[in-house]
């Protein structure tokens, strides 16, 4: 595969003399560093591909990812991995199909760290390229050791024992305990005579739940979402201790973008890689009051008001610093959209027309298409040519695609192991490879694949719905077959129809699952 690379991609010392004129060894190696380009990956929470006026909704206007779009490659075809939040991301970061390892479901807020320390993420393949790192928002792979967090200590493992320089996160997700950002292993502004304790298991403390004080709550459940109150809000998980450090609801987007801001600021002379992820669009939805009640369509909409405030605001911080030209920015979802997700918020009732899956089926927690089919958007001014990318492309192959275009190895081949360089494709290019296939996992990690314009899911005697969301997983006890290209919908299974391509789409799925794909031509 051939592709047109910016001068750094060469061999060093013909960039060197091409980029750096006559300069010293140190100058010289800090002037082919510059050159690399930025990466801010943002990756929003439970987004659909319905959700943005760039993709066609018209219910509401997203102008500052519409005009990311814009400048970039958009991409119709491109996929999470998972169709949950933790599996997403643990596949982003560490190359790996994370149906590979047990603990990946979806984590509790006091869970391990669940990527390997000794596993080389896509940030330490950046720490190794001479970048800074930065985790920054919604964490939600876990931190500590297995046991239990203790929030009162130093915090080990860490993001930083993983690859990133610096963090500051929210350790789960906004509807999960315990409700405190942690910066670089610390709860940040814990009082040390005010210590946390948390528990999945039992209710810890005196702080009133939902389920004891429902008079309570500023914000309904409508599944679960009954343990400690915060903020007027039930969340999953008990907590008590740490009321200096407790966030507000309200600022979380503006604090984590100011974090965001900050960090590019603080490191716009070297490379970096920021890693960002927003709380928004999750439940509990609570916009700032400068969103509240703009979209006409309740909070769900209110929250997608501000997370486009949020990418605008990392776009004009890049173009103050006059980075944006040699900044990849990717935008994109980890998981399908969800309209009810556990709390009486009136997003349904509140839609108003607007459709976050679009026509397609299911949504969060689904095999079907709705459930890992995400809005991607990759801006790159000095890489890329805008474009609408109509290429299958999944998340798991950043990792790999991203070192192709650092001229990165992937040694050994424990390295981001199903993660393939699409590169090309990633950079809004056309690689015509029909053969191409991607994996898709749904909440009860039944496994689908997709090549060309057929989709398989395989069978699985597992639960077919959520119960509270109503979402179809998209599994059955029979095997599926849809022409995605001319059902998207996926209405007809033609699985009967086609037993050859059965046969072939599971055959090919199973050598997936055996680890070879990189023995798959
Ligand atoms: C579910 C929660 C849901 C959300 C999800 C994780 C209930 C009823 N539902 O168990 O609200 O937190 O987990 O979402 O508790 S994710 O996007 O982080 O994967
Ligand atoms: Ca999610």
């Amino acid at each position: 595969m051939k592709h047109i690379l910016p001068l750094w991609t060469l061999p060093a010392g013909a960039a060197l003399l091409a980029g750096c004129g006559n300069t010293t060894q140190k100058e010289a190696t800090d002037c082919n560093l510059r050159q690399k380009p930025n990466i801010v990956y943002l990756i929003a929470d439970d987004l659909g591909i319905g959700d943005l006026s760039c993709y066609g909704a018209t219910q509401i206007s997203t102008p500052n990812i519409d005009r990311l779009a814009g400048q970039g490659a958009q991409f119709t075809n491109a996929y999470a991995t998972s169709s949950t939040s933790t599996p997403s991301r643990f596949g982003l970061l560490t190359g790996m199909y994370p149906w590979r390892q047990e603990n990946t479901g979806i984590a509790p807020g006091n869970s391990e760290l669940i990527i390997d320390t000794a596993c080389v993420t896509l940030a330490d393949m950046f720490h190794a390229e001479g970048y800074t790192t930065a985790a920054i928002g919604k964490w939600h792979l876990g931190l500590g050791p297995k046991g239990g967090t203790d929030f009162n200590t130093l915090i080990r493992p860490n993001t930083q024992d993983i690859g990133f320089d610096y963090e500051y996160i929210i350790p789960a997700t906004v509807d999960r305990v315990p409700c405190v950002f942690v910066e670089n292993g610390r709860v940040a502004g814990l009082d040390p005579n005010d210590p946390i304790t948390v528990s999945y298991d039992h209710k810890v403390g005196h702080w009133p739940t939902g389920l004891e004080n429902p008079e309570l709550v500023t914000l309904k459940p409508s599944q679960g979402h009954n343990n400690t109150i915060i903020n007027g809000i039930p969340r999953i998980g008990w907590m008590t201790g740490g009321k200096a450090a407790l966030w507000n609801d309200e600022e979380i987007a503006d604090v984590i973008t100011s974090k965001a801001k900050d960090f590019i600021i603080n490191h716009q002379d070297r490379p970096f890689f920021l890693y960002m992820g927003t709380q928004d669009v999750h439940v509990p939805r609570v916009p700032h009051p400068r969103f509240a009640g703009k979209s006409g369509m309740g909070t769900r909409g209110d929250v997608i008001l501000q997370l486009d405030w949020t990418v605008g605001e990392i776009m004009h911080t890049l173009d103050s610093l006059h980075l944006a030209d040699n900044t990849i920015f990717v935008f994109c979802s980890d998981n399908g959209p969800v309209i009810d997700d556990g709390y009486q918020d009136q997003a349904l009732e509140l839609l108003n027309g607007h459709t976050p899956m679009k026509h397609y089926r299911g949504g969060k927690y689904s095999a079907y298409e709705a459930g890992t089919r995400i809005p991607f958007i990759v801006r790159w001014p000095l890489g890329i040519q805008p474009c609408k990318q109509q290429a299958l492309f999944s998340m798991i192959d950043v990792y790999a695609s991203l070192a192709a275009l650092l001229n990165h190895p992937l040694t050994p081949d424990s390295v981001a192991p199903d993660s393939r360089d699409r590169l090309a494709t990633l950079l809004g290019k056309d690689n015509n490879e029909c053969n191409h296939y991607i994996v898709q996992q749904n909440l009860n990690n039944t496994l689908s694949i997709i090549q060309g314009t057929w989709k398989y899911i395989e069978p699985s005697d597992k639960p077919a719905i959520e119960y509270w969301t109503r979402m179809e997983l998209g599994n059955d006890t029979k095997p599926q077959l849809y022409n995605i290209s001319i059902d998207p919908s996926e209405t007809n299974n033609v699985a009967e129809a086609h037993p050859e391509t059965v046969r072939a789409l599971s055959a090919l799925l199973e050598q997936v699952k055996a680890g070879k794909e990189r023995e798959i031509k």
